[in-house]
């Protein structure tokens, strides 16, 4: 368990400019760093993420019945669809990311060549899923990815975290690498937050709170 992974979130169409529909500013400007991290020996394992939404996925505003709900400004409650007692609120979202469309792509800019497993996740039309490993409920968890499968197969024990959007996909993919077992680090000039003021500074905060550590490129090529 001493590999050390590179996990590479959301790099899609859909998160940057210019066309994105949930574009997150400056999404696009972290590719080179991200390729220059592909490109280090430092990283055994290199695992690229694909939000992957079918049309009627929960985390769209356009499929709650309110007409008043408006991306990223209304919240909706998601229940567990096995169990009515968990729930929680949570950031409606415009249309992205849906299967087999471009805005789903990964960023041509993006060294895919040196990727060596690409993971679909949030696939499960019920549940919002920003983490890579798993949806948010635990009683019982409904939805789970191939990442802990793949990580823990590659001997990886080690996991840093890059990629978008920082405060939602990027965080829940740390934050779960930590309650899986794994070391969990970001690598913060190569992520970007869909609020950079507040958002980042919280979700920073809580990250390193539960023992997320924060590095930057230069500290791990040097
Ligand atoms: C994400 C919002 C909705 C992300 C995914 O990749 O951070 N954010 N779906
Ligand atoms: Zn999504």
């Amino acid at each position: 368990m001493d590999k050390v992974a590179l996990i590479i979130v959301d790099m899609q169409e859909d998160f940057c400019p210019p066309n994105g529909s949930l574009a997150v500013t400056g999404g696009r400007e972290i590719v080179p760093t991200i390729n220059r991290l592909l490109s280090s020996p430092v990283f055994d394992v290199k695992v690229a993420t694909k939000d992957w939404h079918p049309t009627d996925h929960i985390s769209f505003a356009a499929n709650h019945p309110d007409p008043n709900n408006r991306p990223f400004e209304s919240f909706a409650k998601i229940v567990n669809p096995h169990n009515p007692a968990e729930s929680y609120e949570t950031r409606l979202w415009p249309v992205h990311c849906v299967q087999d469309t471009p805005g789903a792509s990964l960023v041509p800019e993006l060294d895919i060549s040196k990727v060596d497993k690409v993971i679909e996740k949030g696939q499960d039309k019920r549940v919002e899923m920003y983490s890579a490993f798993a949806d948010p409920f635990e009683k019982p968890r409904v939805a789970e990815s191939a990442l802990r499968g793949y990580l823990k197969e590659s001997g990886v024990g080690k996991v840093y975290v890059v990629g978008l959007a920082m405060e939602y996909c990027v965080k829940a993919t740390a934050v779960d690498a930590l309650k899986e077992g794994f070391k969990a680090y970001i690598i913060e000039d190569a992520t970007k937050a869909v609020d950079p003021g507040e958002g980042w500074r919280d979700a920073k905060a809580e990250m390193e709170g539960k023992g997320i550590v924060f590095v930057d490129e230069q500290s791990i090529l040097t």
